[in-house]
């Protein structure tokens, strides 16, 4: 059957209550100062290698675990940060980690690409384009075979929705009815090519039809309209109907890594995404309005949350570098 588009809108925006407008806004604030943060400190020369900072796309991942429940999963790219502060790793693991300290998630020898917590069931951080993909397929079919009802979330790019591997991970996840969301976080731009360039057919999740999977578009600049297709998702999963897709539209502002000329693309589209469909500014908007938050309470919020991550700078800053003998651990061969 072929998929349906039901583009989700914020239109039970009514049916929101105050505290959860309060923790999407600080979820989505946490990974913004967080991410700020990070590129300062790359800046100063204390974060190595590859950092690829999630701002602008913060209500997709805030918005999709708000359906979640315990024991669910999640997978992703190297953009990663912000998943794992949405799914409650402690952000002091995480900024160690991206400066390399033992105090970090992989114990400081990771990095940016490569965390993952058993415990809050985050399984990485792939710096393969695309292979997080037929892994979380893997993970779904894990609950699938010990019959919970766990659903597994496989966060992929625009870019990685061309990769091979995909649909033959949507052919076997439909043939086994696997409790996986695919989420295509379309954030218009792959390296540095734009969907327009690199897509003949820029409908991502459309694809899915030829599959049998059911899916649709969401706005993704949108926490409520997100969080509303993930529930359905979710319920359609848990149900034992198989995977599902979500397209979720959102944009990248920052470059593609920290070393991107961004070419492809001009200051005013940027800007004018900012100034008109900033994620946080609308549901700051949303709590000013509906007189759920006053001036004040969104400054406590945002004096809170800079004192958060500033203590995982200090922590990221002050915990020792892996000892010499690290080398010879977590190691296979
Ligand atoms: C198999 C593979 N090919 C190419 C690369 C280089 N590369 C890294 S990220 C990227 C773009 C992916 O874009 P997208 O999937 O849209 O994700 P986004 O960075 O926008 O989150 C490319 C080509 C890679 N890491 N792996
Ligand atoms: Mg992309």
């Amino acid at each position: 059957m072929a998929p349906k588009k039901t583009t989700a809108n914020s239109a039970s925006k009514a049916n929101v209550s105050k505290d959860e407008l309060l923790a999407y806004y600080k979820d989505m604030l946490l990974i913004r100062r967080f991410e700020e943060k990070a590129g300062q400190l790359y800046g100063m020369g204390l974060i190595g290698g590859f950092c690829h900072l999630y701002i602008g796309q913060e209500a997709v991942v805030v918005g999709l675990e708000a359906a979640t429940k315990e024991g669910d999963k999640r997978i992703t790219s190297y953009r990663d940060h912000g998943h794992m502060l949405a799914c409650g790793m402690n952000p002091d693991g995480v900024m160690a980690e991206l400066t390399g300290r033992e105090g970090g998630y992989s114990k400081g020898k990771g990095g940016s690409m490569h965390m993952f917590s058993k415990e809050k069931h985050f399984y990485g951080g792939h710096g393969i384009v695309g292979a997080q993909v037929p892994l979380g397929a893997g993970l779904a079919f894990s609950d699938k075979y010990k019959g919970n009802d766990n659903v597994t979330f496989a966060y992929f790019g625009d870019g990685a929705a061309n990769q091979g591997q995909v649909y033959e991970t949507y052919n076997m996840a439909m043939l086994w009815d696997l409790p996986v969301i695919f989420v295509i976080e379309n954030n218009q731009y792959a390296m540095g090519t734009s969907v327009q360039r690199s897509t003949k057919s820029p409908s991502l999740w459309e694809r899915g039809a030829a599959y049998g999977i059911k899916g649709e578009e969401v706005d993704g600049m949108d926490v409520l309209a997100v969080k509303e297709a993930s529930e359905k998702a979710v319920a359609h999963c848990r149900a034992g109907k198989g995977p599902y897709i979500l397209e979720v539209k959102t944009y990248r502002y920052r470059g593609h890594s920290m070393s991107d000329p961004a070419k492809y693309r001009s200051r005013e589209e940027v800007q004018k995404m900012k100034d008109e469909r900033d994620p946080i500014e609308a549901v700051r908007s949303l709590l000013l309005t509906g007189k759920h938050a006053s001036e004040d309470d969104l400054k406590a919020i945002d004096k809170e949350i800079k004192a958060v991550v500033n203590a995982s700078a200090e922590f990221a800053k002050t915990s020792p570098e892996p000892a010499l003998e690290e080398l010879w651990t977590d190691i296979y061969a």
